[in-house]
């Protein structure tokens, strides 16, 4: 038989081995199973003779499996041994309810197999020696990691330690990596100089709604089922959080489980849900959520891009005027609604300039979202959001406006409700405190000259930053002045080499800059350390998803060469300095690096999310404590795809008992246990973007594409998407396109007096004149070139708003001949 089936999907036998694989792309954390089986061998067609249990002798009906080419692969243990990997979807995880999206579905696809999407991962240590990349052994890189760490500490303290490390679950997170890297850089390093994957300091995404006593992620996915209108800001989970839209969202708009789920006011009959949508642009959900439910069920408040404070003002306003408002709730469980009324103030007249919707429109939304029924109750409305008001014109004071609304109407705290963020990665927070009392803009420490080393832990910043041209140019010229150094230095020693280092980055300007991941990425063009991270399947990890429901995924296979779980490269850091400071006869400074003495992520685990809790998801056992001690892997292992929605209340023989929905009992997370409307005043724009806007004509959104996982990691070795998007799309206005002389294809130039960036045009129906939209953290055309500087009080940057001129470059025949133009949004 042979060991390369190319003419048929080779099936699972009835002996593979099955484990648990929680989806690492999106928030969503969809539940698939892995088969893993002797590649000799294959499963037989009838329903007995394979594992998935299907009978293919015949035709499969609809829908009865989900599985591609894509959902398999061939891989290779240390051993030499061959083994064929399925990948496929769970139909009884609910929360994919065996659906995949196109980017989980391609998880098998890239794992790692020699000759797959994944061969170019990292293998081993890489050390950058002046002009070229040399592997080395993981004691090599640690004594010049763990070495110039000690020397830059012992001489200049941890503020000259820079990050920039993720701190989600996933890829590049779970709960055993940021408690890995947390208690290095934090307890053990303790320097503040950290920034976040994703924004450019150590904060958070909801400063607001967390100080007004509600946490982001508050009620379980089924609320979307439940709830009679969805109010979507700032978001598009179609192609986004793909498969909760698609398997929560879709089946109450389109009425076809209301009978099922819904629990009903007395003597109310169920009916489909209405959504809202505030989205500047026409997005794929407006245009799905108009098949799925109708347009006349459907509302895209198309505002102006940052007005989103004003809408909700507006709202907030008409609600109170109209008495709709839960006079109730407002007096028993909330504070500050008096003020918010004034601070807030916005008429409806008001309301429509500031944003561009008309009146009229404004007036269905508050209808549809708040007016109580015939019967008297308030309408459950739940309200995601996402990155379009997270990096919106003042993260603050829109989430302090948009929560005051929801307070307001009681929108938070029952079935059918919520206001939530959507997500981005599963979430795997638990770290020690940050050792600093406030937020530092890491990006304008760097461009300013400042730290000595910098450590890129699971992030890419060179296409992901604000103000990216110029923070990769500062990082650059510092990268260089080392190289410069190494190439010199000639026969050295590590320990020569150190010193070499260290006097580059103090007397000369140098920044050494290391960094663990799966690819050498852009990263490496100036890196000069590489440290290769497994990554979910090659590890065992935990992550919580969206309705903070926990999972374990389980380990089956090997990781390529000697990559390791990244809290067990935090492991070996902190033992490689604990031995210097042994050997240097600091035994002070050693304790400082004990207590990382692990063999396994499960190690990481214990010490971290069960031993130390995890902030945030609440210790709510009856003595108080943290209950996430109850989290076993045994017993996650047991609680499969499903796991348990955190916080953990109990156990029951071996199962975990979860919370579905927060805030029920009418108490938030403030001292006294109410929630706090805030003053939001509409201010406009940030005046650095308001001047962009004025000498640019067109505003530069950027965003996500379906098909393409975040900095296209995996996907630009996959011909799948590669070939779609070779250069970053940017979608603009027919028009528009017309008058700059660009046609589909073309190339173009994006400048302001940020930066500059390329990008492929394509044209749309549904652009506005003037309004753009641009692949976000791309390969090749880098949105961040032009994100301005600007950052809020919290430090929480604006990408989505910035502006921009065009200018048509040229032409690659190309991609006119191979590509499809064809729009998006299913015009
Ligand atoms: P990612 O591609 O998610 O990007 O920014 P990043 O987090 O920097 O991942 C970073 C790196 O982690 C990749 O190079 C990948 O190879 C590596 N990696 C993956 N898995 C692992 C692992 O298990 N271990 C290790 N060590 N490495 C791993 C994304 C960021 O971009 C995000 S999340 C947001 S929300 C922001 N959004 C945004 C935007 O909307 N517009 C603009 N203009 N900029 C943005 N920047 C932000
Ligand atoms: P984005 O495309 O960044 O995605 O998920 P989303 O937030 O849904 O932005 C959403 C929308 O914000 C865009 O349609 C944009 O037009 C809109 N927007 C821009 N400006 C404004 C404004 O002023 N007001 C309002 N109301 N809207 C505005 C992000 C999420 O996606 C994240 S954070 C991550 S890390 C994951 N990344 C990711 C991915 O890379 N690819 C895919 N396919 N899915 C992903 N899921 C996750
Ligand atoms: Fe994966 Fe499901 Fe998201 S398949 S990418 S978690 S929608």
């Amino acid at each position: 038989m042979s060991t390369n089936i190319n003419d048929r999907i080779a099936l699972p036998p009835k002996d593979a081995q099955k484990s648990n694989m929680t989806c690492h792309f999106c928030i969503v954390g969809c539940g698939y199973h892995v088969y893993k089986w002797d590649s000799n061998k294959e499963g037989g067609r009838p329903a007995s003779q394979n594992a998935l249990g299907v009978d293919f002798t015949k035709q499969v009906p609809p829908m009865a499996i989900t599985m591609t080419k894509a959902m398999t692969n061939t891989i290779t243990d240390k051993s030499g041994k061959r083994w064929n990997i399925m990948v496929v979807p769970d139909k009884e995880c609910v929360v994919n309810s065996g659906l995949s999206s196109t980017r989980g579905g391609k998880m098998a696809s890239y794992m790692y197999a020699h000759d797959g999407i994944g061969k170019e991962r990292l293998k081993n240590p890489r050390i950058f020696r002046g002009d070229q990349w040399l592997d080395t052994g993981w004691d090599n890189a640690m004594a010049l990691y763990a070495g110039l760490t000690k020397k830059i500490l012992d001489n200049d303290g941890p503020n000259a330690l820079f990050y920039d490390c993720f701190d989600h679950g996933g890829a590049g997170g779970g709960f055993e990596n940021t408690w890995g890297t947390g208690k290095l850089m934090f307890s053990a390093l303790q320097t503040p100089m950290v920034r976040i994957h994703n924004r450019p300091a150590y904060n958070s995404e909801c400063h607001a709604t967390r100080e007004m006593g509600v946490g982001e992620l508050n009620n379980s996915y089924e609320d979307a089922q439940l709830a009679d209108t969805i109010f979507c800001t700032g978001a598009n989970p179609y192609e986004t959080q793909s498969n909760y839209f698609l398997n929560h969202w879709v089946p109450n708009l389109s009425g076809s489980t209301v009978d099922k789920k819904k629990q009903r006011f007395p003597g109310e009959t169920a009916t489909a849900a209405k959504v809202i949508i505030v989205d500047p642009r026409r997005t794929a959900t407006v245009a799905i959520c108009e098949q799925v439910a109708g347009k006349d069920n459907v509302l895209h408040l198309d505002i102006e891009p940052g007005s989103d404070t004003a809408l909700f003002n507006t709202l907030f306003t008409y609600v109170v005027e109209q008495g709709w408002h839960d006079k109730e709730f407002i007096a028993k469980h909330t504070r500050g609604f008096d003020d918010a009324v004034k601070t807030n103030r916005m008429s409806m007249e008001d309301g429509a300039k500031a944003t561009g919707i008309p009146v009229a429109k404004l007036r269905q939304a508050a209808e549809w979202a708040y007016k109580p029924k015939a019967s008297g109750h308030r309408p459950r409305t739940f309200h995601p959001y996402e990155k379009g008001i997270i990096w919106g014109n003042d993260n603050y004071v829109i989430q302090s406006a948009l929560v005051s609304l929801v307070l307001a109407t009681q929108n938070v705290g029952r079935r059918g409700t919520g206001v939530c963020r959507l997500g981005g990665h599963q979430e795997g927070y638990t770290r020690p405190p940050y050792p600093g009392d406030k937020k530092i803009y890491i990006d304008q420490e760097v461009i300013n000259g400042k730290g000595l080393m910098y450590t890129l832990w699971g992030t890419n910043p060179f296409q992901t930053t604000l103000n990216a041209e110029q923070h990769r140019l500062v990082l650059s010229k510092r990268a260089k002045i080392v190289n410069e150094a190494i190439a010199k230095a000639r026969g050295v020693s590590t320990e020569q080499m150190v010193d070499v280092i260290y006097d580059a980055c103090k007397n000369k300007g140098g920044m050494f800059i290391a960094a663990m991941n799966l690819y050498p990425t852009m990263i490496a063009e100036e890196a000069h350390l590489l440290l290769p991270a497994a990554h979910p399947g090659e590890m065992n990890l935990t992550s919580m998803n969206g309705e903070r429901r926990l999972r374990l995924s389980e380990k089956f296979m090997d990781a390529p060469g000697s990559a390791k779980p990244d809290c067990l490269i935090a492991a070996d850091i902190a033992n490689a300095l604990k031995a210097l400071y042994l050997k240097d006869n600091k035994p002070d400074m050693a304790k400082r690096f004990e207590g990382f003495d692990w063999k396994t992520e499960e190690d990481a685990f214990n010490d971290g999310f069960r031993r130390a809790g995890r902030p945030g998801v609440g210790p709510i056992d009856s003595q108080g404590g943290d209950t996430g001690y109850m989290a076993t892997y045994a017993l996650l292992r047991k609680a499969g795809n499903n796991g348990v929605q955190l916080p953990i209340q109990r156990v029951e023989g071996e199962k975990l008992i979860g919370t579905e929905i927060h805030y029920a009992d009418g108490k938030f997370d403030t001292k006294d246990g109410r929630a706090e409307f805030k003053p939001a005043p509409w201010n406009g724009l940030p005046k650095p973007v308001a001047d962009q806007k004025a000498k640019h004509k067109y505003w530069i959104n950027g965003g996500r594409a379906n098909e393409v996982w975040q900095t296209a990691y995996h996907d630009q070795y996959n011909a799948f998407v590669r070939d779609r998007i070779p250069l970053a799309f940017i979608e603009m206005n027919m028009d528009d396109a017309k008058q700059l002389g660009v046609a589909a294809g073309d190339v173009i130039e994006v400048y302001n007096d940020f930066g500059s960036t390329y990008a492929m045009a394509y044209p749309i129906k549904s652009a506005k004149p003037g309004h753009t939209f641009m692949l976000f953290g791309y390969i090749k055309g880098v949105h961040g070139n032009v994100v301005t500087s600007w950052v809020d009080r919290n430090v929480i940057p604006y990408y989505k708003g910035t502006w921009g001129s065009i200018r048509r470059v040229g032409t690659v025949e190309d991609y006119k001949a191979t590509l499809s133009f064809k729009d998006r949004h299913f015009a």
